[in-house]
């Protein structure tokens, strides 16, 4: 499949020999693989990168998400998930017994939950000592859990709330046992667009220092990007360029991933030439493109919730290597109009990564492996 001359037909064949050769791809290259109208081609040479990386493997985790609160100072525009105040229709924020009830209901077997995802709006008073508290509490019910919670935007917030630095809300957290981050709130770096879209968020360079602080602590983190939205291909490419220059610093990204923009009950709305049914392949296009581009970080994550299920599968042939979980639980996506089911079982996601060809492989929020998987190469 990967033939020299083809390449060279569509004018890439120096991205071809950088990518077989293991070269870094600059950015003028990860704007024309967005460009190349041959989307195969360019989700060939990405899967050639996932099988270097990963052989066969496909992973999946089975997790819990908790969206613990949607009421947010940040107030989005693109969000659908968010509510302003407690007296808005459709606000909720979940006490602390109500998340452990969640909790021990997917943690009794046959599911036992790997990985507990927890992650909700910036909440105006919610104070740390009550995140730190959860934290503890869930570990003193299943202290095998991976605790995988609150991204750099949160962090920012805890720390505007407390009057103290992101650096020291970060201590504190690790100390009450987290030890994973998500990824979410990256949307989209450039600093003409991330105000049109999420004006009072943490900026980009807040969420790639918090990123970095974390990683300096030894809390591994995710990463992300929101797509298909008002941004243009060089505003992606230049994304990821950003996130892996931050990879190169301080090396605690361990996936990306990309996150098409839903666009029901969100008050960005598109211009018609942004929507329709070409958007299933930009899809799988960026999530090839970000494997090329990431090429140090380890795993390109297919979120099924966001991306349902069928383009799930098909990405895993476009570059990506992990599908995410059991879930059970997801409102941000739903909230915005995402199809897909609420949670699906163990048995689901493996007949998925089955049925596409590939092995399935379970792991934990930190994607150690739990079972008999060894890859030969990882980055
Ligand atoms: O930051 C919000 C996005 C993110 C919409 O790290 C939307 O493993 C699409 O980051 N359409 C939160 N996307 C979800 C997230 C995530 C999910 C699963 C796994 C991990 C991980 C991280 O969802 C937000 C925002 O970028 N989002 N609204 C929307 N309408």
């Amino acid at each position: 499949m990967l033939d020299a001359v083809y390449y060279a037909d569509l004018g890439l064949s120096s991205i071809y020999d950088k990518v077989l050769t293991g070269r870094r791809l600059s950015y003028d290259d990860g704007l024309e693989l967005f460009n190349c109208p041959d989307i195969t081609a360019v989700g060939a040479l990405a899967f050639h990168v996932r099988c270097r990386l990963h052989a066969d493997a496909a992973f999946y985790v089975v997790n819990r998400q908790i969206n613990y609160t949607n009421i947010c100072v940040s107030t989005c525009v693109f969000c659908a998930f968010h509510r302003s105040a407690a007296s808005d229709a459709g606000a909720f924020t979940l006490s602390r017994e109500e998340i452990l009830a969640r909790l021990r209901k997917a943690d009794q077997s046959p599911l036992r939950l790997d990985e507990l995802h927890i992650v909700g709006g910036c909440h105006p008073e919610l104070p740390l000592a009550w995140f730190e508290d959860l934290l503890r509490t869930v570990l003193d019910l299943n202290p095998q859990l991976s605790v995988k919670a609150f991204t750099p935007v949160e962090i920012a917030h805890f720390a505007n709330i407390e009057g103290v630095s992101s650096l020291e809300i970060l201590k504190r957290l690790k100390t009450a046992g987290l030890v994973m981050m998500p990824g979410g709130g990256a949307e989209i770096f450039d600093e003409t667009l991330r105000p049109q879209i999420c004006p009072h968020k943490a900026d980009a360079k807040t969420w790639l220092r918090i990123s970095g602080e974390a990683h300096s602590l030894g809390i591994k983190t995710n990463c992300t990007m929101l797509f298909g939205h008002l941004e243009n291909f060089a505003q992606r490419v230049d994304h990821l360029c950003r996130l892996r220059e931050q990879q190169d610093k301080s090396g605690g990204f361990t996936c990306f991933i990309p996150l098409p923009f839903l666009t029901e009950n969100s008050a960005l709305k598109l211009p018609d030439d942004k929507l329709g049914p070409q958007r299933g392949l930009d899809q799988l296009r960026t999530v090839a493109v970000s494997r090329l581009m990431l090429d140090n970080i380890p795993h390109i994550k297919a979120y099924w919730i966001m991306l349902g299920p069928k383009l799930a599968q098909t990405a895993l042939w476009y570059g990506a290597d992990d599908l995410d979980g059991t879930i059970i639980e997801e409102h941000i996506g739903h909230m915005a109009g995402a199809a897909s089911s609420r949670g699906l079982t163990i048995q689901n996601l493996e007949a998925m990564i089955r049925s596409s060809g590939f092995r399935a492989v379970r792991r934990n929020a930190v994607f150690d492996c739990l079972g008999p998987y060894n890859a030969e190469a990882q980055p």
